[in-house]
């Protein structure tokens, strides 16, 4: 049976091919997609032919794309293939996405998970044309369901001048009544507080409304999300989970945290997926998440009884995963809210439930800076995504990383970040295999020796020693000593020999 249910909208339903033709090169186009989950499974494939057999004529055909986050080769992948997106913004992780913006033949924005709707709603990203938007379900009354993410579509509805729907029946419709869309967010000064004290609140409706006269195609599918499979984790993510619980126990022994913990924030990939599985076994009951996406781990901790709710804007779930969450939708409905990407990642939320956050990372040097986006400085890798939203704001900020990259190449603690996305004020603890540094209450001097000791390999230690020891020679026991001259060195030898190692 057809989930288009409004007599209006139904007269709306046409194919991806002619929704497609409707949307103009040159124009900014907001699509749903938050990883894997909610995006548009018809019509970006087949805007990509259009812009394909427009360049093939010789015809310029590129759009701006602005999501949630990263979406999947269905969206990002198939339109950047066809160099069919000249901007990209707030966030990305496909592989051919990525080659383009390293071409420098596509622009990319790289921002704040939770700036982008207010952004939008300033006029700071200029003119939104299009809303290509996935749901579950119209109701009768014209109402959108929401489907597996939500990321920033309550912004693209409201705010293109033209919508295409995706009515995807893949979803499970007990998906209704899990997600809390709030409209109450405005531009200062008309900005108010936003009354979420607990982590399950619901502040909002669990549809999307829109104007049916904007809405200009209607189209149906029963594709499913694409979400890879996580990895088993391996013996450094699972040391590395090992030592952030033992941390953890440490603050509730201490009394610094409550016996059930605070909300946890837990980056994707395989150290979290570690950390959610050892809290699984370890000690703490009533568990909360209040996150960007719900993954696996979250799932069986939800169904172990350990975790009461998870608050996310997106789910993050294996194709296993996925298939029971739909099945199952009705029966986590009222322990998981799904809400706009500007309040899961809303700094005053964070600050006010105390996330202990806990995100990954490509490199720290040796006085707590963090970069988390550009490999040897320059190349993108993903963008900043939330990262900063929760580190910034959260009660306890963590980043985790292998000691070392490419076969031990690469030092992923060095005397300088190639590139600062977390500074040093707002880190707090880092984490490798090595080990873990509690950083908060030090001076620089003593972050480094910390960190140097605990969680550098071994075979980049002795190195650092010595640039620390020499820099604190030639900066005469300044604040925070660095020889300028051998700061970046490091990366500039692995750029030019493919190792940090000296010759
Ligand atoms: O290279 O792809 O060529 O193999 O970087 O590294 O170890 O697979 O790391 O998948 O955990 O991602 C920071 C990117 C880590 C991620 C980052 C190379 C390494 C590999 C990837 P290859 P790994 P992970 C909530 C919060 C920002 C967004 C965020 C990220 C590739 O965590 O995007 O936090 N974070 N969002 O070999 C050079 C180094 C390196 C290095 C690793 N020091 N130098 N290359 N690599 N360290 C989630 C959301 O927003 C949804």
């Amino acid at each position: 049976m057809s989930r288009v249910l409004n007599k209006k909208l139904r007269k709306k339903l046409t194919t991806a091919a002619e929704a497609a033709k409707l949307i103009k090169p040159g124009t900014n186009v907001g699509m749903s997609g938050f990883t894997g989950a909610g995006y548009p499974k018809e019509v970006p494939g087949a805007l990509a032919s259009e812009m394909k057999a427009a360049h093939e004529r010789g015809k310029d055909f590129q759009i701006g794309l602005f999501t949630g986050a990263s979406t999947a080769p269905e969206l990002d992948g198939l339109l950047a293939e066809v160099d069919g997106i000249s901007f990209r913004t707030p966030y990305q992780s496909d592989p051919i996405m990525r080659r383009k913006i390293n071409e420098g033949t596509a622009e990319y924005a790289d921002i704040h998970l939770s700036h982008l709707a207010p952004m939008i709603w300033a006029g700071s990203m200029g003119k939104l044309h299009t809303a290509v938007v996935e749901v579950t379900a119209i109701k009768e009354d014209g109402l959108l369901v929401p489907s597996s993410s939500i990321g920033n579509n309550k912004t693209f509805l409201d705010r293109a001048e033209q919508i295409i729907l995706e009515v995807n029946s893949w979803q499970s419709a007990d998906l209704e009544g899990m997600h809390d869309i709030y409209y109450g967010t405005r531009l200062p000064p008309e900005r108010q507080p936003v009354m979420l004290t607990h982590t399950g609140d619901r502040i909002g409706q669990r549809n999307y409304r829109v104007d049916p006269d904007k809405v200009v195609a209607v189209i149906e599918t029963d594709a499913a999300d694409r979400n890879t499979p996580f990895k088993p984790a391996d013996a450094d993510s699972k040391k590395m989970a090992g030592f952030y619980l033992e941390f953890l126990t440490h603050e509730v022994k201490r009394g610094r945290l409550p016996k059930d913990l605070l909300p946890l924030q837990s980056g994707v990939g395989n150290v979290a997926n570690a950390v959610l599985a050892g809290l699984l076994e370890g000690p703490f009951d009533y568990l909360t998440s209040y996150t960007e996406v719900i993954q696996d781990g979250m799932v069986d901790l939800i169904d172990s009884g350990k975790m009461v709710v998870a608050s996310a804007t997106a789910f993050s779930l294996s194709p296993e995963y996925a298939e029971r969450m739909n099945a199952e939708a009705r029966r986590y409905r009222d322990k998981i809210v799904l809400r706009p990407q500007e309040i899961s990642n809303h700094p005053e939320m964070i600050r006010r439930l105390g996330i202990i956050a806990c995100n990954g990372m490509i490199e720290a040097d040796i006085y707590g800076n963090v970069n988390s986006t550009h490999i040897m400085g320059s190349r993108m890798q993903n963008g900043i995504g939330g990262s900063a939203d929760f580190t910034r704001n959260a009660f306890i900020s963590a980043f985790v990383t292998p000691s070392i990259a490419k076969g031990g190449a690469i030092s992923c603690i060095v005397p300088m970040v190639s590139h600062h996305d977390h500074t040093e004020h707002d880190v707090q603890v880092l984490i490798t295999e090595q080990g873990l540094a509690d950083l908060r209450g030090k001076s620089p001097k003593q972050r480094a020796r910390l960190i140097i000791e605990n969680c550098a390999h071994p075979s980049y230690r002795p190195m650092l020693r010595e640039y620390f020891e020499h820099a604190q020679k030639v900066c005469n026991g300044m604040h925070t000593p660095h020889d300028l001259r051998q700061s970046l060195s490091w990366h500039q030898r692995f750029l030019e020999t493919g190792t940090m190692q000296p010759a």
